[in-house]
């Protein structure tokens, strides 16, 4: 019975997103916010406290939940691991089904089949991949689990209630933004930069890749050269160690696409005797803004760190909430995120047009970081 209700409200919940005009990504509504409009986060209200005795688990059941997670390759992916392991406890009323896909795609499908199987609730899936997705979400469809993306996104299928992440390109954009203006800041005429991508084909590489070449080529920078390290501190290692052989003395700025990344390249750099950060002849510009990313752009030894916010599970419980009180859920929830930088030389920097703002990292927002 829970199974054909949950699929009738699947069904009324896509049928009304189609009529809305949001039926697929980027296809935002007259009335939505800005494209990439942070969501706040859930706050209880009067409102929340009449959904909540909607809340899934108030009926008592149990909900099972599928969760298809990327791997465990960095400090952002534990955080985020943690996140819905947080919210979709047993005590919150929820029976969590996780699987670590471990970066491999054909697992991460296989887990999906496998919920399917379970005959779960509901499946969440932070696809490793943006692509190969239509099959088996036209399967959890056919079954009637509603699946809500998370972080990555999928480009080959709308086959999903909503996606909750961030603006990968915007990130990049931002990272080549504050690069122009704090180059200027310094008077550095000359940008050659060395890139570490995250995983090849992941949405987050791809994004960040794109943003900051166009910027790049609109201020006619030089790309050395752009290699994947995986997401990972061995992978950030080992391309830049290959880098400071290859382009020893023509590279002044490297970007990494995360924090670990960041701290293999560090390792690396620190082994060929280059120096990085704001006292040294190498700019070093990561993503996620994790703790201990936070700690080096503290320290000096990161320039600047683009944060993509891992804390996505809040969000979900709202979109199941909705749903489980048949109404529509938002096709796209976008996460808020801050660009963190050492030295208070820039106050805002100018992404798409819009105004955004530069934090100064401190020990506070060190101890509140994720
Ligand atoms: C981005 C996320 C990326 C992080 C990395 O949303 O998918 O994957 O930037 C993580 O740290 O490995």
């Amino acid at each position: 019975m829970k199974r054909k209700l949950i699929g009738l409200l699947l069904c009324v919940a896509m049928t009304a997103t189609m009529l809305s005009g949001c039926g697929s990504k980027g296809d935002a509504p007259a009335d939505a916010p800005a494209a990439d409009a942070p969501a706040e986060a859930p706050a209880e209200s009067s409102d929340d406290a009449e959904a909540d005795a909607d809340a899934p688990a108030a009926s008592g059941d149990v909900i099972t939940i599928g969760f298809a997670q990327v791997g465990h390759e960095s400090d952002w992916r534990t955080a985020s691991t943690k996140s819905c392991q947080d919210v979709f406890s047993a005590e919150n009323g929820y029976d969590l089904q996780f699987v670590d896909c471990d970066n491999d795609s054909a697992v991460q499908l296989e887990a999906v089949r496998g919920f399917i199987e379970q005959d779960v609730d509901y499946i969440i899936i932070d696809p490793i991949v943006s692509t190969g997705w239509d099959t088996v979400l036209t399967e959890c469809e056919d079954a009637g689990i509603p699946v809500i993306i998370i972080d990555r996104t999928i480009e080959d299928s709308d086959k999903y209630v909503s996606w909750v992440g961030s603006n990968f390109k915007t990130e990049g954009l931002a990272a080549g933004e504050w690069l122009k203006a704090y180059a200027a800041e310094k008077g550095i005429t000359e940008i050659n930069a060395l890139v570490i991508e995250g995983s090849t084909g992941a949405s987050a590489t791809i994004g960040r890749t794109e943003g900051f070449k166009e910027i790049a080529d609109r201020e006619g920078w030089t790309i050395v050269d752009s290699q994947s390290g995986d997401f990972t501190q061995d992978g950030g290692a080992e391309v830049m160690e290959s880098y400071c052989k290859s382009y020893e003395g023509k590279f002044n700025v490297v970007v990494c696409q995360n924090d670990n990344e960041a701290f293999g390249a560090m390792d690396a750099m620190k082994q060929a005797g280059v120096s990085y950060g704001v006292n040294g002849d190498v700019i070093l510009i990561s993503f996620d803004a994790c703790t201990a990313g936070l700690e080096f752009v503290k320290s000096g030894d990161i320039n600047a760190d683009f944060e993509c916010n891992p804390l996505a599970a809040p969000f979900v419980e709202e979109v199941i909430k909705t749903l489980a009180s048949g109404g529509t859920p938002e096709k796209e929830v976008y996460m808020e995120e801050h660009w963190f930088v050492n030295e208070d030389i820039i106050s805002s920097i100018e992404v798409n047009g819009e105004t955004q703002n530069l934090t100064v990292v401190t020990d506070d927002i060190i101890a509140a970081q994720y």
